[in-house]
């Protein structure tokens, strides 16, 4: 059952009108079994290459951990179906790699020499591609073109040097549209051995990526070309995903990698501009990094970021695509911001006492309604906040500023000094400014599905 077929099931006689029945005992209900709003992410790293260089994070992520044998660095990939939790009340199976999706970010520094197996326990052939990386021939990872697959259950090694410190991404070059459209990506960071530009005190990387899961289906669509619905960073849709810790004014690196079946994703923060300073092909000269607040990350690239927050808070980083900070019931509803449905209801009041009409006045308030939805399914979106509920959801994280990033609760909000909150207009200091309020919006419909908050 997709997410279409959910809403005609609940609305079989009405058509196109979106239904719930909202009681107060489902609601709390439903509130009482809410996980917590924020997950835990890693503590400080320690420094892993020259020049006190600090190791990334991989927030929801683990690093590849290395052997070292005759000064090679020895790794062991195993792809394999994983039982991914994409945020608290939806999970799937997954592939990936060593238990997850994305797989462990890979660390090195320039120069090392680096010998990965890679074990398939996938039910068909797989291979590893480097991408990025600047290697001999036969270990690029294109099946058929420069290696046989890896077959199911066996172990092929891969073994080159990284010579050019960047940020760079695995995955799959056998039915990739297979393998990774199920979760079969990676990160490959190398670092610098010099290292280039001023020091950063916090490195992270985030990997984007996009699923089709239907409602009630134990796996991700692979077959899916257009139409996404679970929007990630690391594999996670808010509020699964861990937040950002970071100190104001400190000097803070994003890596940003992309390896979506067909979307671009704008990765947009708030409360700070960026400089983009290097992406899978290498470094960008300080004289043409550009000041953004946006970076477009595009299907099979890398942009890395580096900013300096002035500003403490809790900060959105989401992509700017409206529809990727949606999840599984967020779109392809049909529209109903201005229908009259006063008849409709009246109607279906008859049959149906608790029915209501939802979406007329827009659809910010949806993610909050509690309304029962479908074992192993997300609301259309979003979380509680501090103030209200927070209506995004999918590829959305909170870059927390603090004074005090390592004395931090993750899961803590911002403590707002006095007085810098938006809030309702003072009459009287509005006529001071002479700023007139316009007349109310016209009511529409019964009492009850008016305006935000109107409909508990
Ligand atoms: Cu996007």
């Amino acid at each position: 059952m997709d997410r279409r077929d959910f809403i005609r099931y609940g609305s079989m006689a009405v058509g196109a009108a979106l239904v719930a029945r909202v009681s107060r005992a489902e609601a709390q209900e439903a509130a009482a079994a809410a996980p917590p709003t924020v997950s835990r992410p890693p503590s400080r790293t320690p420094i892993v290459a020259p020049g006190g260089q600090l190791a990334v994070l991989t927030p929801n992520g683990s690093t590849l951990p290395w052997r070292v044998v005759g000064g090679v660095k020895v790794g062991h990939l195993v792809a394999e179906p994983v039982d991914h939790e994409f945020a608290p009340g939806l999970r799937a199976e997954c592939w990936g790699y060593n238990g997850s999706t994305p797989g462990p970010t890979i660390e090195a520094v320039e120069g090392d020499r680096l010998r990965i197996y890679v074990s398939n326990r996938l039910p068909e052939p797989t291979s590893v591609h480097w991408h990025g990386i600047v290697l001999p021939n036969g270990m690029d990872g294109v099946a058929g073109l420069n290696q046989p697959p890896i077959p199911s259950g066996e172990t092929f090694v891969y073994e080159f040097t990284a010579r050019y410190p960047g940020t760079f991404m695995y995955h799959p070059h056998f039915d990739e549209m297979t393998q990774i459209a199920l979760g079969m990506t990676g990160m490959i960071i190398v670092h610098p051995r010099r290292p280039r530009g001023p020091r950063v005190d916090r490195d992270f990387s985030l990997m984007t990526h996009e699923f089709r899961l239907n409602v009630g289906a134990r796996r991700p669509d692979p077959n899916e070309m257009k139409d996404f619905n679970v929007l990630t960073f690391n594999s996670k849709a808010f509020p699964g995903t861990a937040p950002l810790v970071v100190g104001r004014g400190e000097r803070v690196r994003i890596r940003l990698g992309n390896l979506s079946p067909m979307d671009h994703h704008p990765v947009h923060l708030h409360g700070l501009s960026f400089k983009v300073t290097a992406t899978d092909g290498g470094y960008i000269p300080e004289t043409a990094q550009q000041s953004e607040t946006t970076v477009l990350v595009p299907v099979g690239s890398t942009r890395v970021i580096e900013f300096v927050p002035e500003e403490s808070g809790d900060w959105a980083m989401h992509c700017h695509m409206t529809h990727h900070v949606m999840t599984q019931m967020g779109h392809g509803l049909p529209p109903l911001v201005g229908a009259d449905t006063r008849r409709l209801d009246r109607r279906m009041s008859r049959v149906m006492p608790q029915y209501m009409t939802m979406g007329t006045n827009g659809m910010g308030n949806m993610g909050e309604m509690e309304m029962p939805i479908p074992p192993n399914s997300l609301p259309m979106r979003g979380a509680p906040g501090p103030f209200s509920y927070i209506d995004m959801g999918g590829m959305f994280t909170i870059l927390k500023v603090r004074d005090n990033p390592d004395r931090t609760d993750p899961a803590s909000w911002y403590t707002h000094p006095a007085g810098t909150v938006a809030g309702p207009a003072d009459p009287s200091r509005m006529r001071a400014d002479g700023v007139t309020a316009p007349a109310a919006p016209p009511a529409r419909g019964p009492a009850g599905h008016g305006g935000h908050g109107s409909h508990r």
